[in-house]
């Protein structure tokens, strides 16, 4: 899973109504709409959550430490859900114990391995790969109008990629798995999954779920024309041509996505 750094995310906030107004096009769904679906609650169930409930994030010091903005971005993209958000001045446990202290019912954090939403009112929490993998399907299913009995390409079979092909099943969607490692080939294919044996045929669909955390290794002319690209993975897989070709078919982004679902899954 990638770590994001201070460079990836320091001007995200800025760029967020933006994002907000190009997914929403994108898919034709509203951020409430595609956090609901993708967290499999209601939209009334946010809603009302979003006038009782506060949000609090709190930056974490261990493992390779604070990463420079991600809590402050955490709580921007909270608050563009129209919920009440705050960053503790206090790390780590502290700062569970200050969020707990300023009535926070929902709790962001997260360590190098995990990014956690945790409702401190009831038995919930939602970990941000299950979410993203979520989101991201969602919002594949509202740019596509729909995925049942669609053939989907999910690539990567780690945590997301794992979580995606589930979400898929849900969905009604025919899900195909593409990894480079033989073993988890192996794995998906012996659970009864259906594999793409060589990514040269990639381009035969037009449906794809990309979760890998390598960059710049997919050109336009590996790409069905029509394709709609949903790409949780970071770095972007995409070079710069493809990426300018599929513009709108392109929906990718480092955290929002995740966060609103996370949020949705928290209620
Ligand atoms: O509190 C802080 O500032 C740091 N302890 C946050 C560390 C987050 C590390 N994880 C990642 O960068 C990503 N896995 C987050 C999710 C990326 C979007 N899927």
């Amino acid at each position: 899973m990638t770590r994001l750094t201070t460079n990836d995310i320091k001007d995200l906030y800025t760029s967020l109504q933006e994002w907000k107004v190009t997914l929403e096009k994108q898919t034709g769904l509203s951020l409430l709409n595609i956090a609901a679906l993708a967290g499999d609650v209601s939209r009334g169930r946010v809603k009302s959550a979003s006038w009782r409930l506060k949000v609090g994030v709190v930056p974490v010091t261990s493992g390779l430490g604070v990463i420079d903005t991600f809590a402050q971005n955490v709580a921007a993209i909270v608050e563009l859900m129209q919920f009440e958000a705050f960053v503790t001045e206090q790390t780590d446990v502290a700062g569970i114990y200050e969020a707990y202290q300023r009535e926070a019912s929902i709790v962001f954090l997260a360590d190098d391995n995990y990014f956690l939403a945790i409702n401190t009112a009831k038995k919930q929490i939602v970990e941000n790969s299950d979410a993203t993998a979520r989101g991201f399907v969602a919002a594949l299913d509202g740019a596509a109008g729909g995925l049942r009995d669609r053939q989907v390409l999910v690539l990567g079979g780690g945590r997301v990629g794992q979580a995606a092909l589930n979400c898929l099943k849900t969905h009604g969607a025919i899900s195909v798995l593409y990894d480079t490692n033989k073993q988890v080939m192996a794995d998906y294919a012996a659970a009864g999954g259906s594999i793409l044996r060589s990514i040269k045929n990639m381009k035969d669909y037009e449906l794809i779920v990309d979760t890998t955390p390598v960059g710049n290794w997919i050109t336009a002319d590996m790409l069905h024309p029509k394709v709609i690209f949903s790409a949780p993975g970071v770095p972007l897989s995409l070079n710069e041509e493809a990426t300018a070709s599929l513009q709108e078919r392109l929906i990718h982004d480092l955290l929002p996505t995740g966060v609103i679902t996370m949020l949705a899954m928290a209620c």
